[in-house]
């Protein structure tokens, strides 16, 4: 490096404890984290508002972002035609990231199903028979196997589908869909919309913010009630449908005496695959000869959020943690499969002797070792990552450091729990959620999600956003690295409703039930979309999506998928706030269109601040807004 970085205070970095600390080692070790190289690569000014374009090598054409209509790109691509087209592409690679992740989840079952797969099993077929009924498949008198083959057929039309309907537009609200219907945004097929979104962001095709705006739309809803909400059902059906579960989080889950392995990624596959291995008698007894009390396996980031809410595995951190937890000198594996995988994760584990290793044919990383996770054979591949991990226990040549510090709370909230919990019956019903709304102890519903990002403290607004709004009686649901950073901030614990308003205090106290409640992945958004959905049908609270008095926000956003996600609440009908910067330029017709257009059109809309208490109050003054035109304000 050129010249030596002007270094920020930690405590300006994040506010987790264990990751400062971490921060400040490695700054020790004079080994480099994203943090200070986010300090020292300023964003480019332009890019940051999305006013270039790229698409062809007549420029690349950059817009003055203060006076954005003083000029056209060289093919007179307007400011609006460019920050639509590149909005557009995010949304694509979003979009393509979930059904990518959701379609090999099908191949699995498909497998499983057939029979090729042994490794796995139906853990839930009472989520398979819902999930067939909900498309209307019969299952009356007949086989698991037989229903579970439609079952895959039918949702197979998700990705692939030319033309018609995907199959999960029947779980969308009458009226939302309709003006879908009205509007051309029902999605036919994954495939087709990535395709067509491509297609028309390039050179000389769709240049009509609007029209485009279409299309992003279309793509959009193609992941939320597609590849996203396939995947979270199939998952459910091959893993277990999550109910709450008390886990330990961050890094103080890491033991000195015990092989630390590390999973970090997205698809459930690698963790759960892990954990049969991690049982293995022959495997623990090869840990113990190695003189470690036993193998601790850890999740971190989505794939952690995923397994963690299934069966109770210690989940270590969020995005912003995974380069610091390396610097503990106590991880002996780190395994990943695809999404949010800094590369420079391999050079921290290098500098502290971990074994780094990629699972995904689709995810390799330069120099990192790769030891492919076959479905027909996941256990010969997590065998290897175990004793891979066991020998670098053996030979730690490091000292070892770990924070000190771990948080118990209560994870796990599948819609379908979250069902018989108001309900206090097995087949509850959302009407004492939906009664508690309209009397007004709740307020109303918000989802805080999505990234940290090391360009704003790391889990701050997430928390403070949090706690604003439960504090004003706003039911919170989480997922994603968001999740992560209220469990280490100790507000997934029922100490949480001591932080609640009144009413919202008092729900949660009569049904037994926290102001938080940490539904998983970022794939698992798709269960506030049915949650939403069920609000609708049980009635009082208007007729479509977009009546609820509900918001949603990313505080800390960094991933293209989070635009995707971002989207297709909004397409449903949500108000979404994102936080601490947004791909726009101010002052343009695509910005007004996006925060105020569609929602004259009937649906949601976008929202950015950089400030928790003032997100807190956008979201707030939405949800009074929504409860004034229901008539229940009071
Ligand atoms: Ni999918 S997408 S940083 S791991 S939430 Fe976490 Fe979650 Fe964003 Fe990535
Ligand atoms: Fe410039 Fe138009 Fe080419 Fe974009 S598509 S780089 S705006 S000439």
């Amino acid at each position: 490096m050129a010249k030596p970085l002007e270094l920020v205070n930690v405590e300006d970095l994040t506010i987790c404890d264990s990751t400062a600390q971490m921060i400040t080692k490695a700054r020790e070790d004079g080994v480099e984290l994203f943090f200070d190289r986010a300090n020292a690569m300023k964003a480019c000014p332009i890019g940051e508002k999305s006013a270039c374009c790229k698409h062809c090598s007549m420029g690349p054409c950059r817009m003055n972002v203060n006076s954005p209509y003083d000029r056209v790109g060289v093919c007179g691509a307007t400011v609006d035609t460019i920050l639509a087209r590149n909005f557009g592409r995010m949304v694509a690679a979003g979009t393509a990231a979930h059904t990518d992740h959701g379609m090999a989840m099908l191949e699995l079952f498909r497998d499983v199903i057939n029979g090729k797969v042994k490794d796995f099993a139906i853990k839930d077929p009472m989520k398979l028979y819902e999930v067939a009924t909900s498309l209307e498949i019969p299952t009356e008198g007949r086989e698991l196997k037989e229903v579970a083959m439609d079952l895959y057929h039918e949702l197979e039309r998700t990705y692939t589908q030319v033309d018609g309907e995907i199959p999960m537009v029947k779980r969308v609200p009458k009226k939302t869909l309709e003006l879908w219907r009205q509007a051309g945004i029902v999605p036919r097929g994954a495939m087709r919309e990535i395709m067509e979104m491509m297609h028309r962001t390039a050179i000389g095709v769709d240049q009509d913010y609007k029209n485009i705006t279409q299309q992003i739309s279309r793509t959009a809803l193609a992941d939320g009630w597609g590849g996203s909400m396939v995947s979270t059902d199939i998952s459910d059906i091959l893993f277990g449908t999550p109910s709450p579960v008390e886990i330990e989080v961050d890094m103080g889950v890491l033991k000195e005496d015990r092989v630390n392995i590390i999973v970090h990624g997205h698809e459930p596959i690698l963790l759960e695959a892990m954990m049969i291995s991690a049982a293995d008698p022959a495997l623990k007894q090869m840990a113990v000869d190695a003189g470690a009390k036993g193998i601790n396996l850890v999740g971190m980031c989505c794939s952690g959020l995923d397994v963690m809410s299934r069966h109770g595995l210690p989940h270590a951190g969020n995005f912003s943690s995974t380069e610091a937890v390396l610097v503990t000198g106590a991880v002996d594996a780190m395994t990943v499969d695809i999404q949010c995988i800094k590369q420079d994760l391999k050079r921290v584990a290098d500098f502290y002797d971990t074994p780094f290793i990629t699972t995904n044919y689709r995810a390799k990383i330069e120099g990192a070792l790769h030891i492919q996770l076959d479905e027909h054979d996941p256990l010969g591949c997590t065998e290897e990552i175990i004793i891979k991990a066991i020998s670098r226990f053996k030979t730690r040549k490091k000292p070892v450091r770990i924070p000190r510090k771990t948080v118990k709370g209560v994870h796990g909230f599948s819609y379908e729990y979250i069902n018989y919990m108001l309900g206090g019956s097995f087949r509850g019903s959302f009407t004492p959620l939906n009664d508690n709304i309209i009397n007004g102890r709740i307020r109303g519903v918000a989802g805080v999600v999505g990234c940290t990002n090391p360009r704003s403290k790391q889990d701050y607004s997430h928390v403070e956003l949090v706690k604003e709004l439960i504090r004003n009686d706003v039911l919170v649901l989480q997922t994603g690295c968001s999740q992560m950073a209220l469990a280490k901030a100790g507000l997934t614990g029922p100490g949480a409703a001591a932080l609640a308003g009144p009413g919202l205090a008092e729900v949660c106290e009569t049904v037994g039930m926290p102001p938080i409640l940490g539904l998983g992945a970022c794939v698992d958004n798709s269960r506030i979309l049915i949650a939403a959905s069920e609000m609708v049908r049980v009635g009082g609270l208007g007729d479509c999506l977009a009546d609820l008095p509900a918001a949603g926000c990313a505080p800390e956003w960094m991933s293209e998928k989070a635009i995707a996600i971002g989207h297709y609440f909004v397409a449903s009908g949500v108000y979404v706030v994102f936080g601490h910067t947004f791909p726009m330029t101010k002052g343009t017709q695509f910005e007004k269109y996006l925060f105020e257009g569609l929602e004259n059109e009937g649906f949601g809309k976008w929202a950015f601040s950089d400030d928790p208490k003032e997100m807190a109050r956008l979201m707030i003054a939405h949800i009074d807004e929504k409860r004034a035109a229901l008539g229940i304000d009071k």
